[in-house]
């Protein structure tokens, strides 16, 4: 999908043409210098005028696929009772932009005609404040429209913005059920379908297996040419990597067939199958594919989102497993690991094929996956938890390190990072909050962006900054309950 937003201008009738003749002369302009430094298309679409204007804009950008969101300014004074049928109708991401044409008053030149045609201050209050009164969902970025810095902040909030529209469109296919008797990887799929727009649904594993018995030697050769030239192999079992070809083209056949962008799979259904899916997950995730393990489908759809919201539309952003600490003082980190399911997009170096023995699981065949130490880099890790009645969404900013030990005999991918505000502290604050050993670990999607994210989504959010303290945190969450169940 080709995403763009749209720009929609207040004005009214009270200053006569030229003004918005002028109006609509510079919305075009400020809309095709923003394209050219934005990540999305900024598209003028209109100097708003009239209620039915208003109204009739959000309709055509409520039924526009490739709409995903829209920008409002008020380059003029632009009396806000008329825009409360089209934002109270609006379902799309809506960012105000509060800005002016000129940077700077022209002492000299400066007259009531000026002041008319640039009173965004005083426009932006007036639309600002129907904003708070219809209680919409909204993003507020502030600053003049030629500055890098707010250029960053819009193109950051579209990615986020893209979030949604990804997430609106989400479908996942699960292979299997959750992991027995495991909590924190179930969920409302009802609840997330409503809220965040996931069809979450479910495949035979049998089926899976139908589809990997008609995949042709060809394709399978095509594949593994792919992956000669991504990775080093180091192994001789050549044929169980070319079993993983063989899921993994199977598995991106069915969901291309049902336009899913994200799989769960479970280590105990996988009856016809010889090896659990491990370089075939990883070599999905790394063309943008969301998965997770165990069953975890809102893992599995979160990994798809954040992936999308990244650079280029397929970031650094993977499934993660807290697996276990290093408690020495002063070398206190996290080791984060899977089974075998670790996306090569944070690999440090060239990752290398390795089979190994899996005893958790009915593997017949030692599986093939691909082993390599993450990136060093500030990062952050998500997980989305269902608290019953409501979604909560916890992040929290870690900083991801060189490996401090080689763990030559450890035959998984793996990520080492310090966790803010300290290992222990973040640990409990993150317990505290309810957050699962199955995250998304993202090294370029932000936490502003995930906030924008739950809030235009309308979900609880949580963030673990290196200001948290577990008292302050209790107290937010102690509110927050309270404020979630009036809602
Ligand atoms: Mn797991």
């Amino acid at each position: 999908m080709n995403y763009s937003f749209w720009f929609v201008v207040g004005s009214q009738f009270l200053y006569g043409p030229e003004v918005l003749e002028t109006v609509a002369a510079r919305a075009q302009e400020m809309a095709d210098e923003l394209s050219k430094a934005l990540p999305f298309p900024l598209v003028y679409k209109v100097t708003a005028k009239t209620n039915k204007e208003i109204a009739d804009v959000v309709k055509e950008a409520n039924y526009d696929s490739s709409c995903a969101g829209i920008l409002t300014w008020c380059h003029t004074f632009s009396p806000s009772k008329m825009w409360i049928d089209g934002l109270r109708d609006l379902q799309k991401p809506w960012c105000h932009f509060v800005t002016q044409y000129n940077r700077a008053i022209p002492n000299e030149e400066i007259d009531m005609d000026f002041m008319n045609l640039n009173q965004a201050a005083h426009g932006d209050r007036e639309h600002g404040f129907i904003g708070a009164r219809l209680r919409k969902p909204r993003k507020v970025i502030a600053g003049h429209w030629q500055d890098q810095s707010v250029r960053d902040r819009i193109g950051s909030w579209m990615k986020a913005a893209v979030g949604v529209a990804v997430s609106k469109s989400m479908k996942v296919m699960r292979f299997g059920d959750n992991m027995r008797e495991v909590a924190v990887t179930e969920g409302d799929k009802v609840e997330v379908q409503t809220k965040l727009g996931w069809q979450v649904n479910t495949w035979a594993v049998g089926d899976l297996v139908k589809v990997m018995n008609a995949v042709t030697e060809e394709e399978i050769d095509a594949l593994m040419d792919t992956y000669r030239a991504s990775y080093d192999i180091a192994t001789d079992k050549i044929d169980h990597i070319r079993y993983q070809a063989r899921e993994e083209i199977a598995i991106k056949k069915m969901m291309d067939a049902e336009g899913c962008k994200a799989f769960s799979n479970t280590f105990q259904d996988l009856y016809g199958m010889e090896q659990l899916p491990g370089l075939a997950s990883q070599h999905l995730m790394a063309q943008g594919y969301g998965y997770g393990g165990e069953g975890d489908w809102k893992v599995a759809a979160m990994t798809a989102i954040l992936k999308a919201m990244g650079e280029n539309g397929n970031g650094c952003s993977l499934f993660m497993e807290d697996y276990t600490y290093n408690l020495e003082e002063g070398r206190e980190y996290s080791l984060g690991a899977h089974m075998l399911e670790v996306c090569p997009c944070c690999a440090a170096a060239k990752p290398r094929i390795e089979t190994h023995h899996l005893g958790i699981g009915m593997n017949e065949k030692d599986p093939a996956r691909l082993v390599f130490e993450g990136k060093e880099g500030d990062a952050i890790v998500v997980s989305l938890i269902d608290m019953g009645g409501r979604l909560r969404l916890i992040c929290q900013d870690i900083h991801c390190v060189k490996p401090i030990l080689p763990m030559p005999n450890l035959p998984v991918a793996r990520v080492m990072w310090q966790a803010e505000p300290s290992l222990t502290t973040g640990v409990e604050c993150w317990i505290t909050a309810g957050g699962a050993h199955h995250t998304v670990l993202s090294y370029d999607v932000t936490t502003e962006q995930m906030k924008d994210w739950a809030n235009m989504l309308d979900i609880e959010f949580v963030h673990i900054t290196r200001d948290t303290t577990v008292e302050s945190l209790e107290h937010d969450l102690f509110l927050s309950d309270l404020a979630w169940k009036l809602k």
